[in-house]
């Protein structure tokens, strides 16, 4: 989307001015920043006319008028001049070493002057040559951080996030409603199946007039490039360089068609077995009777579904995972949706790193029809800005507790991020922290440990009775980093045991425990809890991507955290 790219920009620029040096500089570079993270959650669309405009951009907290002119320049010309001058003036590719985890501007800037790394391949080679351990400030450790984060993006590129997808499918539907001719249409592919990450978007469409609704497709203008242009097949690439597919299908196949590029692949290809056990031949045209080919089923998914494995079951489990056994068997989960879920868990406010006031956030809480909410700010020594010191705890629990009693309509909770220490100790006195209704819990530093190590650790915060709730369990960042390492049998055992509840944090950056681990910690008998980590009110809505990890994850009501109050 616009305002994704725009933030891009603003951050690439803003760690270009950071490699100069200067005072001047670290005040540009800042501000830039500062507008860029209030541009990657603006909600409205930066290149509509509405918002399009200089003065009206320049009201916008955060955004000061030379950022405000880039924003429309952008979105006018398609480029901004001051940021294509800092590119050729610069030595190195920073947006791709800006890629790998740990490598900031100024250590670009130091690797550069002592080792000429100039892109991410030049970066490699003096890692692997162990000339990067060698420079003032990095030491072994780095440089063997560096060849993992080197790894780990090159195998990870080339897939979005599920909200940007989303994002550029809303828009793009939008737009394609205005061809009248078009009579259905449908996301297909891993974004249907919500799949934390998305290769490319698939979509099927079945119109009165294949040429023309063809024509309409290509003619979006947020297209990068035409890849194809068929008379049943197109692909675009988006500017936000996602690629699109899109397949005109009959109306009366379009059911079939639909379940064949849902995918997955592995659940097709079972499917179609279980056809071929039943008589019947099953392709994206339709479900056939073997011997006479007659078209038995083609236009309803769901019919092809319960004439094949007596139940329709739901994109999200469509991964080969036992669905097609459950189904036959009549043992399908019932999947939890958003509005099972009464409240969040997690959330940061003015008191720590967040955006928005403990009220702000209760109200949007009722507007999203929530019994309750929970203040987590971060607590204690953590580096992150504004952590609430032992001295601040006063105050912060006094403010919480008057909200609670002054907004009527959501219960507000008091609670808190913790930081899980080395040694497995909350990063705080605990005497202070037994006044909360219930502790979060997490790791933010010192990830580097052993897989025994980091067990006890957690297997340790567990024990502490007064964590509720481990936020973000395995830390992994997607396309970022990997999560820690631990024995997850071992801590969702002693997570059940002590009545820990284990987050799925709905970040789209987190997903974190993900589909598979949330699996195995419900078979286990471990409770979860869905929670946004939001830092300002837009967040709260990422809840949905949470619950898509829920859904993946076979999650029914039984398995959520239940409150009680
Ligand atoms: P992605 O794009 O990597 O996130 O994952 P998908 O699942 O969207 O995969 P994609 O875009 O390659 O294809 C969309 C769906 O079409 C896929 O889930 C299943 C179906 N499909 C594509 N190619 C084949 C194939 O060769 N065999 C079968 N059985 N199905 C296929
Ligand atoms: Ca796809
Ligand atoms: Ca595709
Ligand atoms: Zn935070």
């Amino acid at each position: 989307m616009i305002n994704t790219q725009i933030a891009e920009i603003l951050f690439n620029m803003a760690s270009y001015i950071e490699m100069e040096s200067g005072k001047n500089s670290f005040f540009r570079a800042r501000a830039l920043k500062n507008a860029s993270d209030v541009l990657s959650s603006f909600p409205y669309d930066l290149s509509s006319p509405e918002w399009c405009d200089v003065q009206r951009l320049e009201k916008l907290q955060g955004i000061g008028k030379s950022t405000a002119e880039h924003i429309v320049e952008f979105i006018k010309t398609g480029k901004v001049k001051d940021y294509e001058t800092l590119k050729s003036k610069s030595p190195v590719k920073l947006e791709e070493l800006l890629r790998i985890q740990g490598v900031g501007p100024k250590s670009v800037l130091k690797l550069y002057e002592k080792l000429g790394v100039t892109d991410v391949e030049s970066l490699k080679k003096a890692a692997l040559e162990n000339k990067i351990s060698q420079v003032d400030g990095f030491g072994d450790k780095k440089q063997s951080a560096i060849l993992e984060s080197i790894e780990f993006a090159i195998t990870h590129s080339g897939r979005v996030s599920i909200s940007d997808a989303e994002y550029e499918i809303n828009q793009l539907f939008d737009y394609m409603k205005d061809d009248k001719n078009i009579i259905q249409i449908n996301v297909a592919g891993s974004l249907r199946r919500r799949k934390e990450t998305i290769g490319d978007i698939d979509i099927l469409v079945s119109s009165s007039d294949a040429k023309a609704s063809m024509l309409h497709f290509v003619s979006y203008k947020n297209i990068e490039k035409v890849l194809a242009h068929g008379e049943t097949k197109s692909s675009i690439w988006l500017k936000s360089k996602i690629q699109v597919d899109i397949r005109l299908v009959d109306l009366d196949s379009f059911g079939a068609a639909l379940q064949y590029f849902t995918g997955s692949k592995e659940h097709n290809v079972k499917l179609r077995n279980i056809a071929i056990s039943k008589g019947y031949k099953l392709s994206e045209y339709g479900l056939f009777t073997r011997g006479d080919l007659k078209l038995k089923e083609g236009k309803d998914e769901k019919k092809i579904y319960e004439i094949l494995v007596n139940n329709y079951i739901e994109p999200e489990l469509r991964e080969d995972q036992g669905e097609i056994e459950a189904a036959s068997k009549k043992n399908l989960p019932n999947l939890i949706t958003l509005s099972d879920i009464e409240g969040d868990l997690q959330m940061h406010t003015t008191f720590s790193d967040g955006e928005n006031s403990i009220e702000a956030m209760a109200q949007k809480g009722i507007d999203l029809g929530y019994k309750y909410i929970g203040i987590t700010d971060h607590f204690g020594k953590l580096k992150i800005a504004n952590a609430i010191s032992e001295s601040d705890f006063e105050t912060y629990i006094n403010a919480i507790h008057k909200a609670d009693k002054e907004i009527p309509g959501i219960k507000v909770f008091a609670s808190g991020e913790i930081e899980i220490d080395k040694n497995g100790d909350l990063e705080f006195d605990n005497s202070l922290l037994e006044r909360l209704d219930y502790v979060i819990a997490s790791v933010h530093f010192a990830t580097k440990m052993s897989k025994e190590d980091m067990t006890k650790r957690i297997v340790k915060a567990l024990r502490n009775p007064l964590v509720k709730i481990l936020a973000h369990p395995t830390g992994r960042l997607i396309d970022q980093r990997p999560g820690f390492e631990f024995d997850h049998q071992e801590v969702f055992k002693v997570a059940k045991e002590e009545n820990v509840a284990l987050e799925i944090n709905a970040h789209p950056k987190r997903l974190d425990l993900n589909d598979k681990l949330t699996h195995i910690a419900i078979i286990m008998g471990c409770k979860v809890v869905i929670n946004t980590d939001s830092h300002s009110i837009r967040e709260l809505d990422n809840m949905r991507f949470g619950v898509d990890v829920a859904r993946r994850a076979w999650v029914q009501k039984d398995s959520l955290l239940k409150i009680d109050f």
